[in-house]
Order: C-alpha cells, then structure tokens, then sequence
C-alpha cells in the first residue's frame, strides 16, 4: 500500500509558545517530518510513502527539545478506504490536527 500525504492542518497548536513541531511515524519509523507549524497553518504536501507489510497505525508526534516529544494521536489506516481522499482528525486534550491522504493499493 502506498501512503500519498497531502496536507496536515494544524486546528490548534501543542506548544503554548512558538510553533510546533510536528513529524508523523508508522509503526515506529518516521515517514514524514511536517516540521513547525501554527494554529490556523496549513502545510500541504506531494509525497508518496510505500509502506511495509503491516503496516498499521499512523502516529502524529510533535517534538519537544526539553520534556519528551507528546504524541497527539494515532490512526488505524485500515480502517480508511482506499483510492478516495481521506481527511481525519488526529487530536488529543491539548492539540488539534487535520491530515489529508490517499491510501493506494499496490497493483
Ligand atoms: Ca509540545
């Protein structure tokens, strides 16, 4: 399956001050670095990720250099059709994001 990442909007920001700084892991290996973003941001993309054999859950992480990096949340990508535009919410008590992405099968 391949991963085609289009967009991450960040609704609302982790960090109370500066920016976020946002990357996003499958199964543990970081397959996409969105870098700093804001509160009403929206970074768009043009990458397609082929993806290992079970490959499963999607993480949202934003980083911290000195308390440990929060993990906002993850995603089961196999609950998502395929070959359709997919905009989900990832979000936890304190951050907000919106990712936008394609899920295509490998022929
Ligand atoms: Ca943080």
């Amino acid at each position: 399956m391949t991963l085609f990442l289009e967009s991450v909007a960040c609704i609302k920001q982790d960090d109370v001050t500066g920016k976020d700084d946002i990357y996003i892991q499958i199964n543990g290996a970081t397959i996409a670095i969105v870098g700093e973003i804001a509160s009403g941001e929206e970074k768009h993309f043009n990458n397609q990720i082929l993806l290992a054999n079970g490959a499963r859950w999607l993480e949202l992480w934003e980083k911290d250099t000195i308390t440990p990096n929060d993990k906002i949340g993850s995603i089961d990508l196999l609950q998502y059709n395929t070959d359709v535009k997919q905009e989900v919410m990832i979000e936890n008590e304190s951050a907000s994001y919106k990712l936008g992405f394609t899920l295509i099968p490998t022929i």
